[in-house]
């Protein structure tokens, strides 16, 4: 029998701890009431915040140098969504996963979906792969897939999309996205503009094959596979073509996929006001698209990035649904320990983000009190609310310290005996 994480092992983790959580949550509760805050509101919204996880999130990441392989590494997309369900045991915000095909193909996509609902998950965005060529695929991706200049490998990779929305519709998924590395990497090789026009066609030809319900996710990066030109570079190259394809299309931001420096909060206020937000895949990074852990570099850019969010939430934007997903490479750390701080550090800037007193915000904005604007929004950034997200966690039937939790089951070992090293089965950067 394959070792689960249960709701047993975690209460009585939990129950040592919760005489302090108890305690600090109440003194908070005193802290935000003087703040005219009332903790239980907050409390729920932490309840209720959602962050889809990548299937090829769980197993260990690598660079092109080398991957280090961890122990009782997934092998297949059942291992995968074993591994999902331990998370969202920890810490009850991650029902949805997204998945990516071929690496997660199921052979029945019926057994596949039963495993997951009996695990309390659900197919949240399906990603698409033309950035890679599959054994026994007739036409190569070195040049480019969807923008390619010759039509059978666009239409080849046209046909590997409509695939994935038939498979996604089987799995009751609710996105595609669609992220190709396609570009050059000299002056010269490609034709911009060509090149984006032979984008907008093939996604036309996906967009029309979209399912009912489903929204098309589009995801612009700066650089990478391609060192000189990408065609999908930027957030205004992709709004344009989200508008160019229609009211289903929307614009995903990767906070890797920027320049450094680059202002990402401002992105998501443009993208919320133009109502082309598609959502996000979560992550931090210090250089480049380094997919590092969320919250784990740059703490005040997610807080401000929902600060945007919060902001937009509050006015009840309409249209305003945006997907969040975190999208990480774990090359050192244990991946479920990763997954599970990314999780909190995403609720804990969402929180922070609902504290903002945006009273005091609009009238330092009029008044010009440039200080006071950002003391609103750094008051909120630095109260700590470590203990309503512990007791968020804790009344959904999480840990209060989903990592002491993890360590403390052995789950991780027991899966190191149940998946011998080595035996992959699986293709994939994990
Ligand atoms: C590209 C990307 C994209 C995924 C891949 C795993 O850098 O962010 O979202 O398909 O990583
Ligand atoms: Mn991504």
């Amino acid at each position: 029998m394959a070792f689960r994480l249960s709701d047993e092992a975690i209460a009585e983790h939990n129950a040592p701890r919760l005489a302090w959580v108890e305690e600090d949550y109440a003194h908070l509760g005193r802290q935000l009431a003087r703040r005219g805050v009332e903790i239980e509101r907050l409390t729920e919204r932490a309840t209720a915040f959602r962050v889809a996880v990548p299937s090829w999130g769980v197993g260990t990441g690598g660079t092109r140098f080398a991957r280090f392989a961890g122990p009782g590494e997934p092998r297949d997309v059942f291992e995968k969504l074993e591994d999902c369900e331990a998370i969202l045991k920890l810490v009850r915000v991650t029902p949805g996963i997204s998945l990516h095909v071929p690496w997660d193909e199921p052979q029945s996509p019926a057994e596949l979906l039963a495993f997951a609902r009996e695990r309390g998950l659900f197919v949240d965005s399906m990603n698409s792969n033309t950035f890679q060529d599959q054994p026994g695929q007739e036409l190569s991706y070195k040049f480019g897939s969807l923008t390619h200049t010759d039509e059978a490998v666009r239409r080849q990779a046209v046909a590997h999309n409509l695939h994935c929305l038939e498979l996604g519709a089987k799995l009751g998924a609710r996105s595609h996205t669609v992220w190709i590395g396609d570009g050059g990497n000299f002056p010269g090789q490609l034709h911009f503009r060509r090149a984006l026009e032979r984008y907008l066609e093939s996604l036309r030809a996906i967009y029309s094959a979209l399912p009912a319900g489903f929204r098309l996710f589009i995801e612009h990066k700066l650089y990478e596979p391609a060192f000189y030109s990408t065609v999908l570079n930027d957030w205004g190259t992709s709004y344009y073509c989200t508008r160019e394809l229609g009211e289903r299309a929307f614009s995903l931001v990767d906070l890797g996929h920027h320049a450094p420096n680059t202002n990402i909060e401002m992105i998501v206020a443009r993208l919320i006001q133009f109502g082309k937000l598609a959502g996000f895949h979560f992550n931090d990074s210090k250089y480049g698209d380094d997919d590092l852990d969320a919250g784990a570099i740059k703490p005040f850019q997610l807080f401000l990035v929902f600060n945007e969010l919060v902001d937009a939430e509050l006015e009840g934007v309409p249209g305003f649904d945006p997907s969040y997903m975190l999208d990480q490479s774990h090359n050192v750390t244990d991946p479920i320990e990763s997954l599970v701080t990314s999780a909190v550090e995403l609720v804990r800037a969402y929180v922070q983000a609902q504290l903002v007193d945006r009273g005091a915000l609009r009238e330092a904005q009029r008044r010009n009190d440039a200080l006071g604007a950002l003391q609103a929004l750094k008051q909120a950034f630095t109260t700590d609310v470590s203990p309503l997200l512990a007791m968020a966690r804790r009344r959904a039937g999480g840990a209060i310290d989903p990592v002491a939790a993890y360590r403390a089951s052995g789950y991780r070992r027991s899966k190191a005996e149940e998946r011998p090293a080595g035996e992959r089965r699986g293709a994939g950067i994990v």
